[in-house]
């Protein structure tokens, strides 16, 4: 058997019923053969694929918090820190019922990929609680993110450890666990990223994900000698992500006419309109369904269906495995010509292929959303040299990421004979650098 089979076997029977973790390592390993291949005998000496897959150190912790009643409440709270071969690990916190540990772990094992495909220090990690922040009130969110502070604060600093937003953690959810770190370590450093302006924040963090997928699509079409200006775009999800890629597509010319939530969707042929978009989600945080107050012309439909409307350009910006083979077929059928991943894995492996197999262009979300981390690691850079950059420095900075990222990407895929697979490029690409730093560490 060869050392990446070898490998996927026993991640698969050392992890059981961890789908989404299988899935994640078996997409980067499969990637990977070329690059084993020719260094077989020495990886599988140094076992260097079994360091890969296996987190540097997993936690879990009891997280209890008092709800508006009285009532005491239980969940589990999580942190993989997978990966420091090229710094301090890095990664979100994401707050949703499904989360356990196959979760946080094949989020924990992309993050080292994409982190090093930004160019920054920063090694991989990830983190999470199954707590619902749905429903719940400011102060119940406040009883949870400290009580979730008062354990995690253990493991966690500006030069160890640092995370930040994700599905469910935003501005408000990073505010209150960094006043409880601060509490209970008596220092103020950037030990979260995602913070406010007023106490460390960054510029162009809030907006960063969206941005940069937005500029790494950009930059593919340019070099396929396409542009944004005037495609039809359909985006999936109304979070975080999904808000500023609709704001970086428009001002780019593009027309983006879906946005969902985990209810419904929405289908405005005039283009979302933004203003409203945010009113519901960031203001109200609301249900779109609401949307229609707002907009009478637009459609909304409950349960899923963006991928059915027809579109230049899909961009899944929800949650993993939200784009089935179904949905690439009629994709494909309605003539998409480029899918770009602005969430984690949303893109089984069997839709990734057929779309690749179709020729659409296809950026993975380790390359396509690196944009969000990347600049969490200029908010680090700042945060060390106590100094705050202007919005036009920050926004350079991420195209210039962006840019590069693709470029390096792509450069990959052909060094390998792999022209045009981004997810083979991506793999690759971040697999050099961080197995390379592994190796001059020794076995560690
Ligand atoms: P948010 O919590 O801000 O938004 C998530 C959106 O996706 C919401 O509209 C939510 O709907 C929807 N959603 C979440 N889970 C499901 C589900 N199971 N089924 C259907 N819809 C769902 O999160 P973000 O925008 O920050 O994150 C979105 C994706 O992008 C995730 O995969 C995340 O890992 C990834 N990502 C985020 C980065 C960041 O900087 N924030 C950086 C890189 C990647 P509802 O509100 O109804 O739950
Ligand atoms: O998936 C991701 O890259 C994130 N949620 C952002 C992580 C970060 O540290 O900014």
């Amino acid at each position: 058997m060869s050392y990446v089979d070898e490998v996927l076997a026993q991640v698969i029977k050392q992890n059981p019923n961890e789908p989404e973790f299988h899935q994640a390592v078996e997409e980067v390993l499969n990637s990977l053969r070329p690059a084993i291949e020719a260094n077989e005998e020495q990886y599988r000496r140094d076992a260097l694929l079994e360091r890969l897959v296996n987190p540097e150190r997993q936690i879990r912790f009891r997280v209890p918090w008092v709800d508006d009643n009285g009532q005491v409440h239980v969940n589990s709270g999580y942190r993989v820190q997978y990966n420091s071969a090229i710094g301090p690990y890095k990664g979100g916190i994401r707050l949703h019922p499904s989360v356990n540990f196959g979760i946080i772990k094949f989020l924990g094992f992309e993050q080292i990929f994409k982190n090093a495909l930004t160019g920054l220090p920063i090694g991989g990690g990830k983190g999470g609680s199954d707590f619902d922040p749905k429903g719940k009130s400011d102060r119940e969110i406040m009883a949870f993110c400290q009580s979730f502070m008062s354990e995690l604060f253990k493991y966690i600093g500006a030069d160890t450890d640092v995370p930040a937003g994700d599905i469910g953690t935003g501005a408000r959810e990073i505010g209150y666990m960094f006043g409880m770190y601060k509490k209970l370590r008596g220092v103020f450093e950037g030990v979260l990223t995602g913070k406010g302006l007023t106490y460390g924040g960054s510029l162009v963090r809030t907006e960063a994900t969206g941005y940069g997928l937005l500029y790494i699509t950009q930059e593919m079409l340019k070099c396929h000698g396409e542009s944004l200006k005037d495609k039809i775009v359909v985006v999936s999800g109304a979070g975080n992500v999904a808000t500023y890629d609709i704001e970086k597509a428009q001002q780019l010319g593009a027309k983006v006419v879906t946005c969902s939530d985990s209810t419904g969707w929405v289908y405005d042929p005039d283009g979302i309109d933004l203003k409203a978009l945010k009113d519901i989600k960031e203001v109200k945080r609301a249900r779109l369904s609401i949307y229609k107050d707002y907009r009478p012309n637009a459609e909304y439909h409950e349960g899923r269906g963006v991928w059915s409307i027809k579109c230049d350009i899909a961009l899944p910006c929800a949650t993993q495995n939200e784009l089935l083979l179904d949905d690439a077929k009629q994709l494909v059928a309605n003539g998409v010509m480029a899918v770009c991943e602005g969430a984690n894995m949303p893109t089984t492996l069997e839709a990734t292929e057929y779309l690749q197999a179709n020729g659409v262009y296809f950026l993975p979300g380790k390359a396509a959303n690196a944009g969000g981390v990347a600049t969490s690691a200029l908010e680090m850079s700042q945060n060390s040299e106590r100094l705050h950059w202007s919005f036009e420095e920050v926004d350079a900075k991420l195209q210039g990421i962006m840019t590069d990222l693709y470029h390096n990407i792509d450069n990959a895929a052909k060094k390998y004979g792999y022209e045009g697979n981004y997810v083979v490029g991506a793999n690759l690409a971040g697999f050099e650098k961080v197995a390379a730093a592994m190796q001059a560490q020794g076995i560690v």
